[in-house]
């Protein structure tokens, strides 16, 4: 397999998430975000860490984005902190705030590096959540105001947006298991969320398409999960069909205007309460491309255990068809198929321009060798196995037009704290050093023989 198997007109790049790198949480007039305030509760972080400093991108990343260019990545996918762009949410603009993000789109324009640009990944002003945040029906007249901010300030310079991250992840982690910021644990408000976060999807991606010259590429990204019932008893498969329907069918289906998949998951209808006349035409909006984000496959069977949706994966560690190298260090089962299944899946729905895988890979327990390396063999496999089948789905047709390896150096992995690793840059946060690994390796070595 080589990258110009791909054509000559994929993208390859690495993607981030300003919480996750940045670091930085005051500076130059920044408010405070639900995730700075959640990781200060006790109890909520593993090891009680934050990301106060994380890898301090804030600082440094001119060193950081010509790494990226050295690692032969023609892309770079970053999102913007709402609350160092507008500190109170909505109303005044902080320009340092905008002016930090200029720096480091300049930095990757000189370098030749395309900045794709993510709108919102996770870290929602504090002052808004006090509001409601998502369970608040406002949200869509705040997010809507900060998208038109963005897309003045940077539309000239900046080709691909893209609106959402991980819609099903912040709703249901942050909303619904209480697991990530802002820690909430309520059945109906859930319920609002994702009303409010599928509206937001397509309101904001009209602000973009009026405010941006009429190249912008504007897509917006899933968190996708490849699910097989764990066996044919009916019960199973009943449950793995709910399951999918909620973690990978729930947002883009109002998108391509199917409206919410009610018939498979009974207990969404709950929903409905918080639609309002119309607002079933506003859900879908004609996406340039659609971001697939995964990375791992789901066993289900049916269980009373989880109320509501009656499903549970299975324990991938009491599997015994799977091997330890099947599973990475967050307990997830690698699953190099599960890619191409699902690029074919969103393929087939309505209205599908293109598809960017925009997210995906592992995390491995690395460590820093005596030679001053790390080598991550492992994870070099993952991107190796996964690719080919990327390249599989391509090859029958499916419109992939890129990749992002999540992610470029390893990170603050919310709840988990700094423990996994997914970069295919090393950091060693007591020193902030930066050091390539086998897999970053790999990768340059891969894109360069194109
Ligand atoms: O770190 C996250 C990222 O923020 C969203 N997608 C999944 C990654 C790995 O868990």
């Amino acid at each position: 397999m080589r990258a110009t198997d791909f054509g000559p007109d994929f993208v390859w790049g690495t993607a981030t998430a300003s919480y996750q790198i940045e670091g930085a949480p005051t500076a130059d007039g920044k408010g405070e975000s639900i995730w700075d305030r959640f990781s200060h509760t006790p109890g909520k972080i593993y090891l009680g860490e934050n990301g106060d400093t994380a890898c301090d991108f804030y600082h440094r990343y001119p060193e950081d984005i010509a790494l990226l260019a050295d690692l032969g990545l023609q892309a770079f996918r970053f999102s913007f902190a709402w609350p160092r762009i507008l500190p109170e949410g909505t109303g005044r603009v902080n320009q340092a705030g905008l002016d930090f993000y200029h720096r480091i789109i300049d930095k990757q324009l000189e370098l030749g590096i395309a900045p794709w640009a993510t709108v919102y990944h996770w870290d929602l002003p504090q002052v808004l959540e006090d509001k409601g945040g998502w369970r608040n029906r406002d949200i869509v007249a705040w997010f809507c105001e900060y998208t038109e901010v963005l897309a003045r300030a940077f539309g000239d310079k900046v080709p691909n947006w893209m609106v959402l991250n991980e819609p099903m992840m912040y709703t249901t982690l942050g909303y619904f298991m209480g697991s990530h910021a802002p820690g909430a644990k309520d059945t109906f408000t859930y319920m609002a969320t994702l009303h409010h976060t599928a509206l937001v999807q397509a309101e904001a991606a009209r602000v973009l398409r009026t405010n941006l010259p009429a190249t912008a590429q504007i897509g917006t990204t899933f968190s996708c999960i490849h699910t097989e019932p764990a066996t044919m008893n009916p019960l199973d498969v009943g449950a793995a069909k709910r399951w999918d329907a909620m973690l990978n069918r729930l947002f883009i289906e109002p998108a391509v205007g199917m409206g919410y998949p009610f018939q498979d998951v009974g207990f969404l209808r709950l929903m409905k309460r918080y639609i309002k006349a119309g607002d079933e035409a506003k859900l879908a909006f004609d996406f340039d491309f659609h971001g697939i984000q995964t990375y791992m496959r789901h066993k289900i069977h049916f269980s009373l255990l989880r109320p509501f949706i009656w499903a549970i994966e299975l324990d991938n560690y009491k599997r015994d068809d799977l091997a330890p190298e099947d599973i990475n260090d967050l307990g997830w089962e690698i699953y190099p198929e599960g890619i191409y299944h699902l690029l074919k899946k969103f393929a087939a729905y309505p209205n599908i321009k293109k598809l960017i895988v925009t997210e995906n890979g592992t995390a491995v327990p690395d460590t820093l060798t005596q030679d001053g390396r790390v080598h991550d063999r492992r994870r070099t496999k993952y991107y190796q196995d996964y690719l080919a089948q990327v390249l599989r789905a391509k090859r029958e047709g499916v419109p992939v037009e890129g990749y992002f390896a999540w992610s470029f150096m390893d990170n603050f992995e919310w709840a988990e704290g700094y423990r996994p690793r997914f970069g295919l840059v090393y950091v060693d946060y007591p020193t902030q050093q930066r050091i390539i690994k086998d897999s970053g390796y790999w990768f340059q070595a891969f894109l360069k023989k194109s």
